[in-house]
C-alpha cells in the first residue's frame, strides 16, 4: 500500500443532533490506532456542530462543494433564496442580491472556515442520482484543491458495466475527469467504490477489489507518474463493514476505506479504522 492508511466516515444525507451527539460521543471514546488519518463527513447543516464536539484526532469532511467562486447555486442556497421565488421589484431584488453577495462566499472557502479539511467528490450517489458529469467533478476538485481542501476522488463501475467487462474503461474514464483539471494528486485520496456493492451489503471481496486498486494504480503510473502512483492511496467502498475490513486491508493495493452505513455506528467504525495492517 501507499501512506498512511486512511478511513473515512461518510454519514451521507443521514442524522439529527441527537443521533450525531451520541456517534460523536461514541468517537470521542473509541480507542483508534494511532497510525490511521481518519475523517467523517456530516451532512453540511451538522458540520459546526460535529467540529466543536468531536476529538480534533479525526478531521472533517464535506460531502460536496462547489465547483468555483461566486456560485449562483452554491449549496443550493441561493437557489432557494426568496428573491428567486417571488416577483419582487427591481430595487428589491438588487437590495436581495447585494446581501446573498455578503454572505455567499466561496464555496470552498466556506468549508474551510467551518473546519473542513477534505471534501468528497464524485460520489456515485451525486453521478447517477444527481448528474454530476466527469468534467464538472474535475473542476470541482481542482477548485476544493485550490482553497486547500483535500479531495476524497470518488471513482467506480455500475453493475452492468462491470458484467459488460468495462470496469476498467470506466474506472479510467472517471480518473481522467480529475487528471484532466486537478495539477497535483498530493492531497487526493482515490476511493474506489463499485457502484453494485453501495449500500447493498454485497462487498467487493478482497480480489475484486485489489484486482481494480492494481489497475487504477497501473493507470496513475501510465497517465500521471511513477511517483504519483507509488504515493496516492486508493481506498475502498461499498458496505465495508466491521466483518470484512480486515480481509480487504490485508490487499496490497488497499489503503484504506470510505465507510457509508457502517460508519454511522461509533464502534463499528472503530472496528474498522483499527482493522489496519
Ligand atoms: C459507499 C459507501 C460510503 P456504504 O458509498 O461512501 O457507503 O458503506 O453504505 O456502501
Amino acid at each position: 500500500g501507499s501512506g498512511k492508511f486512511f478511513v473515512g466516515g461518510n454519514w451521507k444525507c443521514n442524522g439529527t443532533k441527537d443521533s450525531i451527539s451520541k456517534l460523536v460521543a461514541d468517537l470521542n471514546s473509541a480507542a483508534l490506532e494511532n497510525d490511521v488519518d481518519i475523517v467523517v463527513a456530516p451532512p453540511f447543516i451538522y458540520i459546526d456542530q460535529v467540529k466543536s464536539s468531536l476529538v480534533d484526532r479525526i478531521d472533517i469532511s464535506a460531502q460536496n462543494s462547489w465547483i468555483g467562486k461566486g456560485g449562483a447555486f452554491t449549496g443550493e442556497i441561493r437557489n432557494r433564496a426568496p428573491a428567486y421565488q417571488t416577483p419582487l421589484d427591481g430595487l428589491r431584488q438588487r437590495q436581495i442580491k447585494d446581501q446573498l453577495k455578503t454572505w455567499l462566499v466561496h464555496g470552498a472557502e466556506q468549508l474551510i472556515d467551518i473546519g473542513c479539511k477534505w471534501v468528497i467528490l464524485g460520489h456515485s450517489e451525486r453521478r447517477h442520482i444527481i448528474g454530476e458529469d466527469d468534467q464538472f467533478i474535475g473542476k470541482k476538485a481542482a477548485y476544493a484543491l485550490s482553497q486547500n481542501l483535500k479531495v476524497i476522488a470518488c471513482i467506480g463501475e455500475k453493475l452492468d458495466e462491470r458484467e459488460a467487462g468495462k470496469t476498467f474503461d470506466v474506472c479510467f474514464q472517471q480518473l481522467k475527469g480529475f487528471a484532466d483539471y486537478v495539477t497535483s494528486w498530493e492531497n487526493i485520496v482515490i476511493a474506489y467504490e463499485p457502484v453494485w456493492a453501495i449500500g447493498t451489503g454485497k462487498v467487493a471481496s478482497p480480489e475484486q477489489a485489489q484486482e481494480v486498486h492494481a489497475a487504477i494504480r497501473d493507470w496513475l503510473k501510465k497517465s500521471v507518474s511513477t511517483e504519483v502512483a507509488s504515493e496516492t492511496r486508493i481506498i475502498y467502498g461499498g458496505s465495508v463493514s466491521g466483518s470484512n475490513s480486515a480481509d480487504l486491508a490485508k490487499k496490497e493495493d488497499i489503503d484504506g476505506f470510505l465507510v457509508g452505513g457502517a460508519s454511522l455506528k461509533g464502534p463499528e467504525f472503530a472496528t474498522i479504522v483499527n482493522s489496519v495492517t
